[in-house]
């Protein structure tokens, strides 16, 4: 059974991840838009990754006797100014999600709870590797700067990556 104050944070979580879907949805739309398709593509993928994090914590907090509850979102921004943008957002949510994660860890362990510290160890590094992903994808944009025929190799790297990523067939 895990406690009142775990509950809450957790429920927290589920808030952030669930906000964190809808960011990346938003992000995907505009890429889309704008014809980044295979960028959009990947974000797209990401986002059902995103929605993927926020259930393992429901299934977790009613597994453990507490009440997971569906969060009320705030709209993420709709407009971006460039794709470079796109990821430097990723990149400063992430870390701030990585935070929040660290938190509840710290939380976990001043709570004793360790049964919630290891459920939690997937989440550290998951934002390891997500945090990794958006420094990888910020360095390859520095070396294109304005280069278009970069910008269209990207596009296209990123849309395998997430085939890659994400286990999804081309056609999808
Ligand atoms: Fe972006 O990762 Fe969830 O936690």
């Amino acid at each position: 059974m895990i406690s009142s104050k775990i509950e809450a944070a957790l429920n927290r979580q589920i808030d952030l991840e669930g906000f964190s879907s809808m960011y990346y949805l938003s992000m995907a739309s505009w890429c889309e838009v704008k014809g980044y398709n295979g960028i959009a593509k990947f974000l797209y993928h990401h986002s059902d990754e995103e929605r993927m994090h926020m259930l393992k914590l429901f299934q977790y907090i009613n597994d453990r006797g507490g009440h997971a509850v569906v969060p009320g979102l705030d709209a993420p921004p709709k407009m971006y100014a460039s794709i470079h943008e796109i990821f430097e957002t990723i990149l400063s949510h992430e870390i701030k999600v990585s935070n929040e994660i660290n938190a509840l860890v710290e939380l976990c362990i001043q709570e004793k709870d360790y049964t919630t510290h290891n459920f939690l160890q997937w989440y550290v590094a998951e934002q390891i590797e997500e945090e990794t992903l958006a420094r990888n994808v910020l360095d390859k944009l520095r070396l294109i700067g304005d280069d278009k025929g970069g910008m269209y190799l990207l596009d296209r790297d990123l849309q395998s990556l997430s085939v890659t990523v994400h286990g999804s067939s081309k056609e999808d």
